[in-house]
């Protein structure tokens, strides 16, 4: 189940963290189908609690399987779906099949109304009861496989998934979503469950809706939330023949690397040459919801010079399954989505140029991060090839003969003939700008007849990343 049924040349998926189903509706119609997304992570669908000041992760305690959420209601969802699945944009859903939610005083009423007592594991919306769970205990030694699989994750009521009910249950809450039209699932906290519980799950589920789309005997696409930095008892490789694997290694060398931390001459073995997954296999990202919240090696959309040349390589090269973060501004883990004085989620608003102005990021409508998107789907099926770098921190790379990309983290200008491989000939440098109308708003290279052209990076210069591909030649 690791193949994302992605339409057509398409190749990246975007995470739109906490969008209401509406919003990304009309997202999918007016920007990520004629920009060439291939699909949508989405956050969590079903009926969660409330949580005071309604922070972000109350959707990652459920309270029971019905489709209403901060985001919107199930009807809004199917109609979601099915739009995007109109223009060839897929759906994933982030599931959450290890825990209900945490301890709550006394009756919890949730997004749909439903009532549970989360302290008597009692949820009488799916219903589950105390005997559908794990007996509780903490997570104190995370290279302890019982405690990690079957203790409570920060407090949250851990499922049994080897008991018949459970299985079914969630069997019937995936099986519900294929229905209407989803692609696949992110499995959230996967290292919590057995894997062996999770294969009986997912070979149970049903083929994707060929009503929306989906050949005959597609199967859904999957991929796991396992954090593995390496040393962990419970690997990466119990889950990575079930599905795809999240590599967090990935997210943290990138990071490194942009950051300053290890110099990008290095980057020429990026890959498996780094102890990361085989691409099939590993689902990356430059940052995602939880780590871009902490502190460390990670970059995020605060350090945005750094953040778009660590996505341009990313999306340069030709290793994983990519998923671009697209985020609201935060100042610390609990800041909520932009809301309404009603603590409703508020729709994105852009401005001229079309980004996003009312305390949404939209990392994705970042000129510098969607051409690399176009740039992605126009080097499809080329190779790595004419890699040249200054022993530090420049580098340039071609895909095939099809695509040029050039960085310099250094802190002196990137000055010099390159091979850039493509065919004679002006082609735009999509990052400083775009080509419209057949001329071209920020850089030019000239490419003469042995396939080189004069490449300046500027130390100062707003971006130290340039890209050229065949689509956008002068
Ligand atoms: C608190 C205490 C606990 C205590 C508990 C019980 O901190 O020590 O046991 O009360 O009384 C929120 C609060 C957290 C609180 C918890 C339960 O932040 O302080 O515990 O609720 O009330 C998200 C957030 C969490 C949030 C959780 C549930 O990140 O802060 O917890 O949602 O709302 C590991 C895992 C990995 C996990 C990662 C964060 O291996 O699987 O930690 N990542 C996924 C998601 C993540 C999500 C969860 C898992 C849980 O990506 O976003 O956590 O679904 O690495």
């Amino acid at each position: 189940q690791h193949n994302p049924h992605w339409w057509g040349n398409r190749n990246t998926i975007v995470h739109l963290f906490e969008w209401k189903w509406s919003d990304i509706a009309q997202e999918c119609e007016s920007f990520l189908g004629p920009r060439g997304f291939a699909g949508v992570q989405v956050s969590p669908v079903n009926e969660n609690i409330i949580a005071a000041g309604r922070p972000w992760w109350e959707r990652y305690q459920p309270i029971s399987y019905k489709l209403t959420t901060r985001s919107g209601n199930e009807e809004e969802f199917g109609d979601m779906v099915r739009r995007c699945n109109d223009v060839g944009v897929r759906i994933y859903v982030d599931v959450l099949l290890n825990h209900m939610s945490g301890d709550f005083d006394g009756v919890a009423v949730g997004t749909a109304g439903t009532e549970a007592e989360p302290r008597k594991k009692s949820f009488p919306g799916v219903p589950y009861t105390a005997q559908d769970f794990h007996p509780t205990c903490e997570i104190t030694d995370w290279n302890d496989r019982f405690q990690v699989q079957q203790c409570e994750l920060v407090g949250l009521k851990d499922l049994d998934q080897s008991s018949d009910w459970v299985r079914s249950k969630l069997i019937e809450f995936l099986d519900h979503l294929i229905e209407l039209g989803v692609a696949g699932f992110r499995v959230d906290a996967a290292k919590h469950m057995a894997s062996e519980d999770l294969e009986y799950i997912y070979s149970s589920l049903s083929n994707l809706n060929i009503d929306h789309g989906f050949p005959h005997n597609s199967r859904p696409f999957i991929f796991q939330e396992v954090i593995d930095h390496g040393h962990e008892t419970v690997s990466r490789d119990e889950y990575k023949d079930l599905g795809a694997v999240t590599e967090f290694r990935f997210s943290e060398e990138i990071g490194n690397a942009f950051r300053g931390n290890n110099a990008l001459k290095w980057l020429q073995s990026w890959g498996t040459g780094w102890g990361f997954l085989p691409s099939g296999q590993a689902l990356t990202f430059v940052d995602n919801h939880d780590n871009q919240r902490d502190a460390g090696a990670v970059l995020n959309y605060k350090s945005p010079r750094q953040y778009k040349m660590a996505t341009a390589f990313h999306l340069a090269y030709p290793y994983g399954i990519s998923r671009v973060m697209s985020s609201f501004a935060f100042d610390d883990h609990d800041t909520p989505p932009p809301q309404d004085a009603q603590e409703r989620i508020i729709s994105p608003e852009f401005d001229e140029d079309g980004a996003c102005v009312n305390g949404w990021i939209c990392e994705h409508r970042w000129r510098q991060i969607y051409a690399m998107v176009g740039f992605k789907n126009a080097v499809r099926d080329t190779e790595i090839t004419g890699w040249w770098d200054n022993g530090d921190n420049q580098i340039s790379f071609c895909r095939g003969n099809k695509g040029f990309l050039a960085f310099n983290n250094n802190l002196y200008d990137l000055s010099q003939d390159l091979n850039t491989c493509l065919p004679a000939g002006t082609y735009c440098d999509v990052i400083s700008g775009s080509l419209i109308d057949g001329s071209c708003t920020g850089k030019s290279v000239t490419v003469n007849e042995n396939g080189y052209g004069y490449i300046h990076i500027g130390s100062d210069d707003f971006d130290g990343v340039l890209a050229l591909h065949v689509d956008a030649k002068v």
